[in-house]
């Protein structure tokens, strides 16, 4: 399986890691680190090095209970890092739900936009849509996630049962409406939007059937990086739940689980400890079937 981007189509035979760039000062994640670009290109270099196969810049915080930030605020925390990113020869993929924001790293030459609206925003003041956007860019790579309500109420009012196949059925209509207006299914992921309006339970539902998100054949990519799940689920003996950053182990637990049930992106904060992660996984599966024990 490969995923056609703006300038790599790329392999998806081995698990592909996304390393997350946030430049919002209000990141859950990383407490804002990297928001000057100065600072943010230095974190992409170190995202490389460690072995990030793309990385994702995103300008805008999606966490739950955030705001949200004017196109012109968004375009001036983003921009000058995308100029000087598209030069790293990886796909830089750009999380953002504005199309005028897509439109303008686009014609910088990114290679996929990620947005966790799933390209239904409407321009502004007539201006052209997200999927207009994405229609007149033809070759960009697409990743398009499901989200129930939206990140200032997403928690509140989480979903109701059981969500696997409500979420599948939205990803599916989603890429065909896409394919529709004439974006090809080669260019297009899907992602069930681990904590973007489900509970906790559904979220790990998610994962433990995440075989049927695979049926109808687009390549899956996941976040599950330092998320409120893995803090509810491994709470110390006291009872305190770990903040953001000491959900290294859960984060890197979920990555491993979501690569071995199918998942061919993952989207994650801790590039260097996932890639080691991983390469145990694939140790492991090359010995699978075989007689001989791993020495
Ligand atoms: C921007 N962003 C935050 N979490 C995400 C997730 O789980 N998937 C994708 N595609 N983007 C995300």
């Amino acid at each position: 399986m490969h995923w056609k981007t703006t300038r790599f189509d790329v392999d998806l035979s081995e698990p592909q890691i996304m390393g997350i760039v946030n430049l919002t000062p209000d990141s859950f994640s990383d407490g804002g680190q990297f928001h000057d670009p100065v600072h943010a290109l230095r974190h992409c270099e170190q995202l490389l090095k460690d072995g990030a196969h793309m990385l994702d810049i995103g300008g805008e915080s999606t966490r739950p209970g955030s705001g949200g930030v004017s196109v012109e605020q968004e375009l001036q925390r983003v921009l000058p890092v995308v100029r000087e990113a598209v030069k790293f020869n990886v796909p830089i993929s750009v999380d953002t739900s504005k199309p005028e924001v897509m439109s303008a790293v686009l014609d910088l030459g990114a290679d996929i936009i990620n947005d966790v609206w799933a390209l239904r925003r409407a321009g502004t003041d007539g201006g052209p849509s997200a999927t207009d956007v994405v229609r007149a860019h033809p070759a960009c790579g697409v990743c398009v996630m499901h989200m129930h309500g939206d990140p200032s109420t997403m928690q509140l009012q989480p979903m109701d049962g059981d969500v696997v196949p409500e979420v599948l059925l939205f990803l599916e209509r989603s890429a065909q409406a896409l394919q529709a207006l004439g974006v090809q299914k080669a260019r297009i992921a899907i992602d069930p939007g681990i904590g973007f309006g489900k509970t906790v339970a559904q979220n790990y539902a998610l994962l433990a059937r995440q075989s049927e998100l695979l049926q109808p054949g687009y390549p899956l990519l996941v976040g599950w990086s330092r998320k409120s799940s893995i803090g509810a689920v491994s709470a110390d003996a006291q009872g305190n739940v770990p903040p953001a950053s000491q959900r290294l182990g859960g984060s890197v637990a979920a990555a491993v689980l979501a690569a071995e049930r199918g998942a061919r992106i993952v989207r994650v904060h801790d590039v260097r400890e996932t890639v080691q992660a991983l390469q145990v996984w694939r140790a492991v599966a090359a010995q699978a079937g075989s007689s001989q024990r791993l020495v």
